[in-house]
C-alpha cells in the first residue's frame, strides 16, 4: 500500500514544508492541535521508532529540537509538546515526530494520558523487568 508521508517526501502530495535536510522532512500537520503543529519524518520509510536506525536518530531528533526552538522564535510559543505514536494511535505508519507549539493556558489537557498509581512494590518490579532487558 502506498505511504502518504513517502508521497509527501517525494513531492507527489502537497505539504507546507517547514524544514528539509538530507535525512529529514518537516511539514505542517493538516489537522493541527495548534497552528504551527509540525511533523518531522525521516525521508526513508521507517514504520516506527523501533525500526529507526541509529544513524537517523540524531538527524530526526535534532530536526525536532530545531523545530521546537523555531516555535518559540518564529511563532512566539512559550513551549512545545513533542510526541510520537507508535502502532497504537498511529494513523500514518511512517514514523513522525509531532512538534506542537504550546502557550500557558492554551487549554491542552493530558486527555489521552490518564494517570495510574503503582501498588506497593510494583514500581520496583516494573523497573527490574525493564532493567533486565536494557542493562545487559
Ligand atoms: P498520528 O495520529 O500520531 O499517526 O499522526 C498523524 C498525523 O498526520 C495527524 O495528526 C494528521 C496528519 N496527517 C494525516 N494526513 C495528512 C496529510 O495528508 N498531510 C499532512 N500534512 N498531515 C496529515
Amino acid at each position: 500500500m502506498a505511504c502518504l508521508f513517502c508521497a509527501i517526501v517525494a513531492g507527489d502530495e502537497p505539504a507546507h514544508v517547514v524544514l528539509e535536510d538530507e535525512h529529514v522532512l518537516g511539514f505542517l500537520d493538516v489537522r493541527p492541535v495548534f497552528k504551527g503543529h509540525a511533523l518531522l519524518v525521516p525521508r526513508v520509510h521507517v514504520d516506527t521508532l523501533l525500526e529507526l536506525p541509529d544513524e537517523l536518530t540524531v538527524p530526526l531528533f535534532s530536526a525536532a529540537r530545531r523545530t521546537a526552538a523555531a516555535m518559540t522564535s518564529a511563532l512566539g510559543a512559550q513551549g512545545t509538546f513533542v510526541a510520537m505514536n507508535n502502532v497504537v494511535s498511529q494513523s500514518v505508519p511512517h514514523l513522525h515526530v509531532h512538534v506542537v507549539p504550546r502557550t500557558k493556558g492554551d487549554g491542552l489537557r493530558g486527555f489521552f494520558w490518564p494517570r495510574t498509581k503503582y501498588e506497593e512494590g510494583e514500581a520496583a518490579a516494573y523497573a527490574e523487568r525493564l532493567r533486565q532487558v536494557l542493562v545487559a
